[in-house]
């Protein structure tokens, strides 16, 4: 048992404990790796002897002979992780009521405490504005490159939106386009899309943003059985061009194992229910109409015009997008896109974190 900050109790596993021993036995200490498979530990391991080494640091003794000192902190906090949770800010869900949007002046070489603060925007809202992005083409993958690893796809490294005759998809093209998650016909979804306008001289094209996350949740609390069974309805999603042909299945909402909302996969373009009994069609097709009117309402979407050199980065694991039609006769309007991976973003915010609290204690010794 280790004693909780407000004096509660916290059960230890003698078997849990034995696999965080980060001792050069037992760990490479380089890597951080575990040298021992943990499989092949006792499996009715159990603690033989524990003693305070020092302040807050424990020396403990197991029954296969195995010795390891523990912060009772970093245990605490490693035990405290949900199964679900990944130590970074939990999504704050938002509607159309959002009010002031997460807009940032970009800056190529950012603070840490800057990019800090654009890393928790993105995070727990979804998305994050940059403003003043220089408008030369391919900018966009610079930008991405401070968050993550460029995504490329059969469309390129990068992607031009803009109206053309021969358009392979209607993004290309003048159309207004309902709430959507992109690429849901790959495996896996690109996690992460940025949008960048380097000119927009129409007065339409207006972007939207919904949490798709907020919405679902809606659902779940209004209608739990429409939500339930886009939870457990696999939708086909597919892509074909000349030299192209992507399919992918999954749920609209999908949950993890604890049932906390994961991903939404949304593209009414694109999306194909298979052929199931009647029954199970209708209340499929009743549950999406549903979601997809929630999700176009004006209660949950927020819109706003992107100008040359703004920047939309936005979560596409959670977030759908849109835009209203314009009128190309109006003028130009060009934006680049590119995808990067969900992790990218998460895994810099840990490294800014640890290095501010790295040198926050070496600013007090
Ligand atoms: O034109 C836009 O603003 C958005 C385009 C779009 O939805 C996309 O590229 O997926």
């Amino acid at each position: 048992m280790l004693e909780r900050a407000d004096g509660s109790q916290q059960p230890i596993h003698p078997l849990w404990l034995r696999e965080r021993c980060h001792d050069a036995a037992s760990m490479d200490l380089k890597t951080r790796q575990r040298l021992q498979d943990p499989s092949d530990f006792d499996p009715d391991l159990k603690i033989r002897a524990l003693s305070q080494a020092s302040p807050g640091v424990y020396h403990v003794e197991f029954s296969d002979g195995h010795q390891a000192s523990f912060s009772a902190e970093e245990i605490l906090e490693e035990a405290a992780l949900a199964s679900n949770s990944d130590d970074c800010p939990a999504p704050r869900l938002w509607d159309g009521a959002l009010g002031a949007l997460p807009r940032a002046r970009w800056r190529p070489d950012p603070s840490a405490a800057e990019l800090f603060s654009w890393l928790e925007s993105f995070l727990t809202l979804g998305f994050v504005i940059f403003e003043g992005v220089p408008t030369a083409p391919g900018t966009v993958l610079k930008v991405a490159s401070m968050f993550g690893f460029t995504r490329e796809t059969n469309f390129g490294a990068l992607f031009d939106v803009r109206s053309t005759p021969d358009a392979t998809d209607l993004a290309y093209t003048s159309v207004s386009l309902d709430p959507h998650t992109d690429n849901p016909y790959r495996a896996p979804v690109p996690g992460i899309q940025l949008l960048h306008c380097l000119v927009n001289e129409t007065s339409g094209g207006l972007s939207t943003l919904v949490d798709g996350f907020a919405v679902a949740e809606a659902l779940r609390a209004g209608h739990p059985q429409a939500f339930e069974v886009l939870t457990r309805t696999p939708v086909r999603f597919r892509y074909v061009d000349a030299d192209t042909e992507l399919t992918a299945s999954a749920p609209p909402i999908e949950l993890d194992v604890t049932g906390a909302l994961k991903s939404v996969h949304f593209s009414p373009r694109l999306d194909l229910v298979p052929l199931f009994s009647a029954e199970r069609l209708e209340a499929y097709f009743r549950a999406r109409r549903l979601f997809d009117h929630r999700l176009r309402a004006p209660d949950f979407q927020i819109r706003f015009l992107l100008k040359s050199g703004d920047l939309v980065m936005f979560d596409n694991c959670r977030l759908l997008h849109g835009r209203t039609g314009f009128d190309p006769g109006e003028g130009l309007r060009h934006l680049q896109g590119c995808y990067i991976d969900a992790d990218g973003p998460r895994s810099l915010y840990r490294v800014l974190r640890r290095r501010a609290q790295t040198s926050a204690v070496r600013r007090s010794a």
